[in-house]
């Protein structure tokens, strides 16, 4: 099958809390890099997602934090939706389940499957909480697992096992509302005939035997072994799209018939308010030549494999997932993640302390190198450390910078002419044409020992980078990538354009003509791994746009094109803020802190929370210049270094200190302060002094010289 176009989507995250470490490798970085590539290579694409905003879990989150669960989906919808852009996640939409869209979408959905007789009103006998007055769905009760034992599963599946049953079948359970024993009482519900579908779900995953990965056709497969049963598809639940039939008040679609929905209802937001053409969803979801992808993590394998499959059958006219590329978990320093112990790494944790765009580069090629594809996976600070410093900078930030240091130092920034330019690119697209091996042979002369080498090697990274990302092997696609880079270093050594500069300068413009072009291929195969570096790179060889990924060995740049000046693309990452992680590390977790202390009504109203203050930062800054402002008394402008970056800051400290004892000088400084003008002078950042009441003033200088930029907590 030829496809048109592929629609993409990842897990919709339960807007019940922060996305972490963990939540990024497992359905949302695979998935970016995945339509990074696809896009890459001109293919037609789009990217969907959104927060789950219905079901217990926001119930219970609401519960805990004292606010409503419209008030808790706000919250962590619009900061998740926030640190997926920061963290360069490019959907194309992310869409909300609480938008009247999509209830809309999944009503209409149930009442197609009810009108063609794939729902069925049953009275059920439930668990019922009568110190609460409430049923008990799913994650309301917890007792042992009817098939492996475990202790602590849940209502609806079984954490351990993954097996998925009726509640009624939990052994010993108890009411998480209350905490004690519930009973069983009768409601009705509206089953899903789930059975119906055994044989036709046995042939599609079956179809797939050779395509989808082994952790997914083992679980899937032992599902279907043990029979699918019937499933209710609606919840007694204050919180929910409502059921759409008249005698249902007070029950709401199972959380997780309607999420799935979300996939198709944010679709048709997007056709509607993107592509300015409502009607173009349909052949997103109905059209046989898309074909869809859909990225999650391993506990919702049944859902996607099983029970959306059968939804979209019984609805007719749907495609089916081709591929579910579950991942497994990703463990933190040896553990689970676990927010109440303070054992996570949430984005925006990561973003206060590695707040540049380079940061988050460094973490996308960090997990990207270590994805829990096919075992769990763990993530470790030194392993981070070491991936960026002896990986990332080594090879592809080492590359660049030699490469532009060299053409700035050789040529003023200039790529070199020389006399057999022409007849290198024909030879060189020639081979890239064809993506041939054989017509290296050919070349005779032409090419030199290098130049060959690295072309033999180039090919075959290249292909291998591609049929990996096709086979959704992200962590071999991160490896290769890097091996270019490393192929692009040894290309620099072995032809040594520091020695035939002294004595045959066209050999070295040469060299450096390709050593650009390198540089401007991994602009383009690092892309999906780190697109802010990518982004730099081309500004720094001004180039506009990524390459396609078909021309991007092409040698195509006239002698004589200008690049800019060297600029590190990533900063080494110390010892010393690797050891403030791991220290930070099940530190007492804020909610622990928050029950310690108790405070009276007024004191609490003058407190800051931690929260509040982390969202200060605080740096170290050294100061490298200082100037009076011209007709200003008190106020000096200062150009601090920031270890990544230089500012200026207007500072009122004129009348304490002289310009020149400042120089050397380390302050601190808030570093995210709104910029502001004063007398005409920008003011990037504001530095931190003591004020005494009769007008003396004090800096606070660190009491041991610090690396500049060092967070002050
Ligand atoms: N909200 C479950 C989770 O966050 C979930 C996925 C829905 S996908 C339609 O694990
Ligand atoms: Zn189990």
């Amino acid at each position: 099958m030829a496809w048109s176009r592929t629609l993409v989507t990842s897990a919709l995250p339960y807007a019940n809390g922060y996305i972490h470490l963990g939540h990024l490798a497992g359905a949302y970085l695979p998935a970016d890099m995945y339509v990074r590539f696809l896009r890459l290579n001109g293919e037609s694409v789009l990217y969907i997602c959104g927060s789950d905003e219905h079901g217990v879990p926001i119930l219970i989150a609401a519960e805990k934090e004292g606010k409503t669960p419209q008030e808790i989906a706000d919250k962590y919808h619009f900061a998740n939706l926030e640190a997926f852009q920061r963290f360069g996640m490019s959907f194309d939409y992310y869409g909300r389940t609480t938008d009247p869209v999509h209830h809309r979408t999944a009503q209409e959905f149930f009442l197609m499957l009810y009108q063609k007789g794939y729902l069925e009103e049953r009275e059920v006998e439930q668990f019922y909480d009568p110190e609460a007055q409430m049923f008990l769905p799913d994650r309301y009760v917890e007792g042992i697992c009817p098939v492996c034992g475990y202790e602590r599963a849940r209502g609806d599946q079984c954490d351990r096992c993954g097996a998925y049953y009726d509640q009624l079948e939990l052994k010993q359970p108890v009411s998480l509302v209350s905490g004690k024993p519930p009973i069983v009482k009768k409601t009705r519900h509206w089953y899903f005939k789930l059975s119906q579908f055994q044989q036709a779900l046995e042939e599609y995953v079956e179809a797939h035997s050779d395509d989808w990965k082994e952790n997914v056709l083992q679980q899937v497969r032992s599902w279907l072994k043990q029979g699918l049963a019937d499933r209710p598809v609606t919840r007694d639940l204050p919180w929910g799209v409502p059921v759409p039939l008249e005698n249902a008040q007070g029950k709401v679609l199972y959380v997780w018939f309607e999420a799935v929905l979300g996939y198709i209802s944010a679709t048709k937001r997007w056709a509607s308010d993107k592509a300015q053409q409502p009607e173009v969803w349909q052949q997103w979801w109905q059209s046989p030549d898309t074909r869809y992808i859909a990225f999650i993590g391993k506990d919702n394998i049944v859902f996607h494999t099983l029970l959306f499959p059968a939804m979209l059958m019984a609805a007719e006219n749907y495609i089916l997932p081709d591929n579910v590329p579950a991942n497994e978990f990703l463990n933190l320093e040896g553990e689970k993640f676990s927010k109440s112990r303070n054992w996570s790494i949430d984005l925006r944790d990561y973003l206060q302390d590695f707040p540049e765009d380079e940061h988050v580069d460094m973490l996308r090629y960090a997990l990207a190198a270590n994805l829990p594809e096919t075992r769990d996976s763990d993530f470790r600070w030194k392993d981070f450390q070491s991936r960026v410093n002896n990986e990332l900078i080594a090879a592809f930030g080492n590359f660049v910078h030699r490469t532009l240091q060299f053409l700035k130092k050789n040529f003023q920034s200039r790529l070199p002419e020389f006399p057999e330019w022409q007849e290198l690119q024909t030879v060189w697209n020639g081979i890239w044409e064809q993506r041939s091996k054989e017509m290296l042979q050919t070349t005779g002369e032409m090419l030199t020992d290098p130049e060959k080498e690295l072309l033999q090697t180039l090919l075959d990274l290249d292909q291998s980078i591609d049929s990996a990302y096709r086979h959704f092997r992200f962590r071999e696609a991160t490896a290769a990538t890097l091996d270019v880079a490393k192929a692009a270093n040894k290309f620099f050594n072995d032809s040594a354009p520091w020695v035939s500069i002294k004595k045959d300068s066209a050999q070295a413009a040469r060299t450096l003509y390709v050593c650009v072009h390198l540089c401007a291929a991994l602009s383009t195969l690092f892309e999906p791994l780190t697109p802010y570096s990518c982004q730099k790179l081309r500004q720094l060889l001004n180039l506009s746009e990524p390459l396609p990924w078909q021309s991007a060995f092409r040698l195509f740049l006239q002698p004589g094109h200008s690049c800019q000046p060297p600029q590190l693309l990533f900063h080494k990452i110390e010892d010393s803020r690797i050891e403030a992680q791991i220290a930070k590390l099940g530190e007492g977790s804020s909610e622990a802190k928050s029950e310690e202390v108790s405070h009276s009504e007024e004191e609490t109203e003058n407190l800051v929370s931690y929260e509040e203050f982390s969202r200060l930062q605080l740096r170290i800054a050294t100061i490298v210049k200082a100037e009076p402002i011209p007709k200003s008394k008190k106020l000096l402008r200062l150009e601090i270094d920031l270890g990544t970056e230089r500012r200026q800051i207007v500072a009122g400290i004129a009348q304490q200190y002289a310009p020149e004892e400042l120089i050397g000088k380390q302050i601190v400084v808030v570093a995210n302060l709104q910029p502001a003008k004063i007398m005409g002078v920008e003011s990037q950042a504001m530095l931190l002094a003591a004020h005494s009441d009769d007008g003396k003033l004090a800096l606070l200088v660190p009491d041991a010289s610090m690396p500049p930029g060092s967070p002050v907590r």
